[in-house]
């Protein structure tokens, strides 16, 4: 029967290890960047548009969206939904328009809209919806 118990805390220590290393990783991956569209950047889109980049990804709240793009060529401006379907974007969003060539944007929790408010560039396809979830416990 010792040896038995000897096992089981054995088994209980191997358990405890694992739980150990996998809360590390969530801690690890906790807030991630992601370039958007990759190695094209931020750019006109020339056949998938920049929703089904998104798709292919997961975004959870604290992560960051990092825009790449020739500085002047274009800018980002965080919009709402109805901005983002008709192209427009308000005075007060305008302001915090960003267009160094390389800007990082923090996600938060729910839809996140974001266009190129330069003229006729989201409606060349500039537009990009990130669906984020909460952020990871960890
Ligand atoms: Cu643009």
């Amino acid at each position: 029967m010792k040896a038995s118990v000897a096992s089981n805390l054995a088994v209980i220590s191997f358990y405890l290890l694992i739980i150990g290393f996998s809360s590390i990783s969530v801690y690890v991956n906790a807030s991630r960047n992601h370039i958007v569209g990759g190695d094209r950047g931020w750019r006109f889109p020339s056949k998938s548009s920049y929703n089904i980049w998104a798709l292919h990804r997961s975004f959870a709240a604290g992560d960051t969206l990092h825009f790449k793009y020739s500085r002047g060529a274009h800018n980002i401006v965080r919009v709402d939904a109805a901005g983002y379907r008709k192209c427009k974007v308000s005075a007060t969003e305008s302001a915090k328009a960003v267009s160094s060539g390389s800007d990082k944007i923090l996600l938060k929790k729910g839809i996140n809209y974001f266009i190129c408010s330069l003229p006729g560039h989201c409606a060349a396809g500039m537009k990009m919806k990130v669906h984020v979830k909460k952020k990871k416990a960890h």
